[in-house]
């Protein structure tokens, strides 16, 4: 059969989609009830839940020093900052649910590989002084990364973003104390800083994602004001913002082309090594595997707390149900 397509039908579809536009156009925020291309949801989707997921794997590898903390008080510390880690999932995934995906089908997604997660946590924690420079480097590329997002376009994520990152610049300060801590002790624990240092640095700059003219979804994400910078921009920003901080320190960054550019007025670095990202990324990083296995195994062993949360919430609402 022949359909005419009635031309109120697409004067509504002209409407609603003047409507978005102009929403992004004057930095109104989207909200979930409002009307969205099928384009503007998947991709809000796919960057909530790879962030959701970077934030439940990002436990593991700050995890494993939690009983082997070297006093009560930097264990109490570390056993928050990881709990805050959970938190910023949590309002994550919610904020992905309110575009019509179930929690259930993210966890599903990461577990199958078919959703990703950041390339920064496939290393791994083998020295303490790496509880202090995740908490500095990693959080600090994290912040940077993340401020923009407050102005997000999508309202939930942008709300969830604001929350999220005055808890990022705590743990980014509790990183940077642990460090000078260490850093005013011995021999010994300078060099397992420095150590540390040199080898985060450069996965700590492929948080910013690959160079821009390689870069599928950056275009399009900063038309519709989901991203605010391109990942270039954003990484320049860090450099600039972590090499006096490194100064203050009394560490150094492992590139002999890092250098202070007066005619640009930003620093100046090396080649990062984009194939290494890549493997990371496809899931041969050092340890890929093990952040799924133990996700995985974690899941599983949490399937009866799941069938009690939902048998206790059918019982309610049989309850309320009977009572009205
Ligand atoms: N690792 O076109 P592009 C944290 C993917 S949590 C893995 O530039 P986009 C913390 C990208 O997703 C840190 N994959 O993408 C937690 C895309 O994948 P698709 C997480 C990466 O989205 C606990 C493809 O490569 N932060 O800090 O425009 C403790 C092409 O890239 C990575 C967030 O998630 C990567 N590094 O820009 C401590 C922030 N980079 O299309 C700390 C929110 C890129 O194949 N996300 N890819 O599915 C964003 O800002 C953006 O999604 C990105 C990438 C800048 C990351």
């Amino acid at each position: 059969m022949n359909e005419t397509v009635q031309p109120e039908t697409v004067d509504a579809d002209r409407a609603v989609l003047d409507h978005f536009e102009s929403t992004i156009a004057h930095d109104q925020r989207i909200e979930p009830r409002d009307w969205m291309p099928e384009k503007y949801r998947k991709t809000m989707i796919r960057q909530i839940a790879q962030h959701a997921h970077s934030e439940i794997i990002g436990m593991q590898p700050e995890g494993n020093w939690i009983t082997r903390a070297p006093s009560l008080r930097r264990k109490a510390i570390l056993l928050a900052k990881v709990q805050d880690e959970a938190g910023h999932g949590m309002y994550l995934y919610s904020a992905a649910e309110t575009l019509g995906i179930d929690r259930g089908e993210m966890t599903e997604m990461l577990i199958s590989g078919r959703q990703k997660y950041s390339s920064i946590f496939n290393y791994p924690t083998p020295s303490y002084a790496d509880v202090g420079v995740i908490g500095w480097l990693v959080d600090g590329a994290a912040i940077c990364n993340q401020v923009p997002l407050c102005r997000s376009s999508f309202g939930p994520y942008a709300r969830a973003m604001v929350r999220i990152c005055k808890e990022e610049s705590f743990h980014q300060r509790q990183g940077y104390e642990l460090l000078m801590t260490m850093m005013r002790g011995t021999d010994t624990q300078r060099e397992m800083v420095q150590e540390s240092v040199n080898r985060w640095w450069w996965p700590s700059l492929m948080m910013f994602g690959p160079p821009d003219e390689q870069s599928p979804n950056t275009e399009q994400s900063m038309a519709w004001k989901i991203k605010r910078h391109t990942n270039d921009e954003l990484r320049q920003r860090y450099v600039d913002m972590s090499v006096p901080q490194a100064e203050a320190l009394g560490v150094t960054f492992p590139d002999p082309e890092l250098r202070w550019n007066a005619a640009t007025g930003h620093y100046d670095y090396g080649q990062i090594d984009w194939d290494d990202f890549n493997r990371v990324v496809s899931g041969d990083g050092p340890c890929n595997a093990e952040r799924i296995e133990h996700r995985r195994s974690a899941h599983e062993d949490g399937a009866w707390v799941r069938e009690a949360a939902i048998a206790y919430a059918d019982k309610q609402a049989a309850r309320t149900k009977t009572a009205a």
